[in-house]
C-alpha cells in the first residue's frame, strides 16, 4: 500500500473512488504516513483543506499534535491507507475529538480485524473472493480436497502430490491428531498452499452467538481463508468472520435454507464468499460449493454421494474418494475431466 505513491494514476483513481464514499465535509485529516498521500490528493482535487496528526509515540509529546488550520465546527474526515487493529485511527480520533467535528473515517483497505466502523474500498473478504476466482480459472479446477485424515503427515504427503490441481484444501482442525505430530502442521499447510497456490478452508460450521463466534474465529483466522457457518446464525455472528461459506443444505439430510441463506449473505456481503449447497442458488455473485460427491452415485452411512458429472455448482468438495484411493493424483485428474 505504501508503494501507491509510485503509481500516480492508480492513486488518483483510488482517491476519487474513496471520495465518492464520503459524506459532506469541510476538512480532511491524513494519518501519517500511509494516509497522507491519499488525503493530500483528495484535499487538492476537491478543494478541502488538509490537516494531519502527529504520532504521539514518536516523542512529539507536548508539542503541537495537529498540523494545519482548523476550527472546532469543521466537519472532518479521517483518512488512512489500511486499518488492521485500528490502533492509529483510534489515536487520531483521540487527538481530534475535542478539536474538530469528526464525521467519518475512511481507508483504502480494511483487514477486518477491528470493530471500528470505517468506510473502505476493499476488504479482506474481497481479496479472498478475488483469489478464489483467479485460482479456479488459472488452474482450471473446480476441485476442493476435503482432507479428513487424522494423521497430519498423510495430509501433507497427499497435498504434495495433488496441491497443484486443487483450488482449496478443506480441513476439520479438531479431527487431526496433532499431539503426536512432531512438526507444525499449520505452518506446513500454509507453505504448501503458497507453493501450490490453493486456499485453506476450516470446516468449522459456526453456529453460536456473535460474542462466542468472535472468540472462536480469532483462534483460526491467522491461517484460514474460508470458513463454514450454519445458515441459522444471526447477521451479527456473520459479521465476525471473513471468507464465510453459509451451509444452505447438507448432503446427508433433506433440508434447505435457500431463502434464509441468500438473505443472510446479501445482508453481509463483506463477510461471505458463498454457500455450501446441493444446488446452485443466487445470481453468481456468491460461489456455490457442493460436498457429497464421488466418481459414482452411492450411499455410505448417512452420506449421499452424487456422481461428480451431475453437479452443476461452482466447486465440488471431495474427501474419501481421493484420500482412500491408492493413487490420489490419478483420481484427482478423473474429477477434473
Ligand atoms: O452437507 C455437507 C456439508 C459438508 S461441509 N456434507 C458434507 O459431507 N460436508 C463435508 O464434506 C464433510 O464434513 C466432509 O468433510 C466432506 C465430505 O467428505 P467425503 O469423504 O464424504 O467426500
Amino acid at each position: 500500500m505504501k508503494n501507491l505513491i509510485s503509481y500516480p494514476k492508480l492513486l488518483k483513481s483510488i482517491g476519487d473512488e474513496l471520495y465518492k464514499k464520503l459524506p459532506d465535509f469541510d476538512i480532511i485529516c491524513g494519518v501519517p504516513y500511509g494516509g497522507l498521500p491519499i488525503a493530500l490528493y483528495i484535499s487538492v482535487t476537491y478543494n478541502k483543506p488538509l490537516i494531519f496528526v502527529r504520532d504521539k509515540k514518536k516523542g512529539y509529546g507536548m508539542q503541537k499534535l495537529i498540523e494545519g488550520e482548523y476550527k472546532k465546527e469543521d466537519r472532518c474526515i479521517i483518512i488512512d491507507d489500511v486499518i488492521t487493529t485500528g490502533g492509529s485511527i483510534k489515536e487520531a480520533h483521540e487527538i481530534l475529538k475535542d478539536e474538530v467535528n469528526i464525521v467519518d473515517t475512511a481507508v483504502i483497505f480494511n483487514r477486518q480485524e477491528s470493530d471500528i466502523d470505517v468506510k473502505f474500498l476493499y476488504c479482506r473478504n474481497d481479496v479472498i473472493r478475488y483469489r478464489l476466482k483467479n485460482i479456479k480459472s488459472d488452474k482450471n479446477s473446480n476441485l476442493i480436497f476435503s482432507a479428513d485424515l487424522e494423521d497430519p503427515q498423510k495430509i501433507i504427503d497427499i497435498l504434495e502430490k495433488i496441491g497443484k490441481y486443487i483450488s482449496v484444501c478443506k480441513i476439520h482442525i479438531d479431527t487431526l491428531d496433532l499431539d503426536n505430530y512432531e512438526n507444525n502442521f499449520i505452518e506446513e499447510l500454509i507453505k504448501l498452499s503458497v507453493n501450490h497456490n490453493f486456499l485453506i478452508m476450516e470446516d468449522r460450521k459456526f453456529s453460536d452467538i456473535s460474542y462466542i463466534v468472535e472468540k472462536q474465529y480469532k483462534k483460526i483466522k491467522s491461517w484460514t481463508d474460508l470458513v463454514t457457518v450454519h445458515s441459522f446464525v444471526s447477521p451479527e455472528t456473520l459479521s465476525k468472520i471473513t471468507g464465510g461459506l453459509i451451509i444452505e443444505s447438507m448432503s446427508n439430510i433433506d433440508y434447505s435454507f435457500g431463502k434464509n441463506s441468500l438473505e443472510l449473505a446479501e445482508s453481509k456481503k463483506d463477510n461471505v464468499i458463498g454457500f455450501i449447497t446441493q444446488k446452485r442458488i443466487g445470481t453468481g455473485f456468491f460461489v456455490c460449493m457442493t460436498p457429497g460427491v464421488s466418481l459414482e452415485e452411492k450411499k455410505e452411512g448417512d452420506q449421499n454421494y452424487r456422481n461428480y458429472k451431475e453437479v452443476d455448482t461452482d466447486f465440488i468438495i471431495v474427501g474419501r474418494a481421493i484420500y482412500n484411493s491408492v493413487d490420489p493424483e490419478e483420481i484427482v485428474k478423473k474429477f477434473l475431466n
